[in-house]
């Protein structure tokens, strides 16, 4: 049920005495090692020895990426180059790539939480891992590897894409557990479909999805589809990759390994922290890495805590899944809304595929949001008026849940882009 027993259910005082310990190491190996800390910490006339407590983290200053990009690509690092064996970057689909280094030390600590995680979410070292996460650059395939051998699983290092591929390989190996983002998942089932191939014939029984934000629904969606249970698993290349936190057999909020790092949620306006239960933005600070140690660093990532201790006996903290990305949200005449809404609301009518597009423009004045959605293969067929009927719906629905006014439009199955790892759901063209 654990992999590290000692570590998972720390009894809370001992959690935060080490926590201290370890944030006082950070914070100096970051003040002397790390000149872009050294000016931040100097600009508010902070030093490492200001930290005394816990409580003493709101002192310290916050890091964005910004200024990771400021300092691309190795000015962050805070051990020389011959020190770092692994680098990794960011995807950069919001600008310069940000760029994330290793040691040997960090690696093996990834390994570790990986390992943690695939536990937590239900693998066993007696698993086969079809790994469909990207293998290169990007965290989540290297990332997912090195936790499985860890813990002893048989993996298999399939990467995205080829899709067809990856169901005849789910098949003849017998894999157990998928891991890949949850909109490739999607995809998967649906070739799967296609050709042929019923979940009864695969041993598959789990999936640990993450690396992009996909709604309770979206859950409920893959597990019938693919007939497993499904975990969510978050991380972001800039803290160390997928193993952040992650669901336990519960699945009511994601458990951040914090002996490795320290979470709060704020308010990303005023920059105070929010109550239990309340949305903000996910910072985090490190409190083990070397090469790259992270204080304070703003995710743009929106959750919020969860109170109250888990069953499954990890004294963790939890954070509530992701709602989208603080750079997500779209402003639309005032309104926020999230493409996590939007799907939400096309799973729970039916009718439809998960698969869809946000499209935002500005026609005079005014913002417009067309929704742009696939429709039902049965449907499609279906007389037009049935059509027209979802079309009313939907927009009745949308325009309710979301608060402003919403085209849909539907178009034929399989016509919207399948992503083979994060999907692109909104086109702003607003922007250009
Ligand atoms: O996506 C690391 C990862 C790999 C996580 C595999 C989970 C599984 P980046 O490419 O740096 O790293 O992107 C990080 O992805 O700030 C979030 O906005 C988003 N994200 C990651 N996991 C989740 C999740 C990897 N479970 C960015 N729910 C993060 C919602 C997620 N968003």
């Amino acid at each position: 049920m654990y992999w590290n027993e000692r570590y998972e259910c720390m009894p809370e005082e001992e959690l935060r005495e080490l926590q201290l310990e370890r944030l006082q190491a950070t914070v100096k190996r970051a003040f002397f090692n790390v000149p872009f800390y050294r000016k931040a910490f100097q600009a508010i006339g902070l030093e490492p020895g200001d930290i005394k407590s816990l409580d003493d983290l709101h002192k310290l200053p916050f890091t964005t990426k910004q200024d990771l990009r400021d300092n691309y690509p190795f000015g962050m690092f805070a051990v020389p180059m011959s020190e770092v064996v692994r680098i990794h970057s960011s995807s950069g689909t919001t600008g310069k790539p940000t760029v994330v280094g290793y040691t040997r030390h960090d690696i093996d600590v990834w390994a570790e939480l990986m390992a943690r995680a695939l536990v937590c979410g239900g693998t066993t070292r007696h698993d086969i891992i079809q790994n469909a996460y990207g293998y290169g650059l990007f965290t989540g395939g290297l990332g997912i590897h090195y936790g499985a051998e860890r813990l002893g699983a048989s993996v298999i290092p399939i990467s995205g894409g080829n899709t067809k591929r990856q169901i005849m390989i789910m098949k003849d190996y017998g894999s157990t557990v998928l891991t890949c983002t949850p909109s490739y998942a999607l995809h998967l089932a649906e070739v799967m479909a296609e050709m042929g191939v019923s979940p009864g014939e695969l041993k598959l029984r789990c999936g640990i999805f993450g690396a992009e934000p996909w709604s309770e629904n979206m859950r409920q969606e893959i597990e019938k589809r693919l007939g497993i249970s499904a975990v969510d698993i978050y991380g972001l290349s800039e803290v160390i990759g997928p193993g952040v936190g992650i669901e336990c057999q519960e699945k009511n909020g994601l458990h951040v390994f914090g002996d490795h790092f320290l979470v709060e949620v704020i308010d990303p306006v005023t920059e105070k922290p929010v109550p239990p239960g309340q949305l903000g933005e996910l910072v985090i600070t490190s409190l083990t890495k070397e090469a790259l140690p992270v204080i304070r660093y703003r995710t743009r990532d929106i959750t919020s805590l969860i109170p109250g201790t888990c069953s499954c006996g990890r004294t963790y903290v939890r954070v509530a899944r992701f709602t989208g990305r603080t750079d997500d949200m779209l402003i639309i005449r005032g309104v926020n809304v999230f493409p996590s809404q939007v799907e939400s609301v096309l799973l729970e009518m039916g009718g439809t595929e998960p698969h869809y597009l946000l499209i935002v423009d500005r026609q005079g004045a005014l913002d417009t949001l067309e929704v742009k959605v696939e429709v039902s293969d049965s449907l499609f067929s279906d007389k037009v008026r049935g059509l027209e009927e979802l079309e009313k719906r939907l927009v009745n629905e949308l325009e309710s849940t979301l608060g402003i006014s919403v085209k849909v439009t539907l178009v034929e199955p399989k016509t919207i882009e399948r992503s083979e790892g994060k999907a692109v759901r909104v086109i702003d063209k607003r922007k250009i």
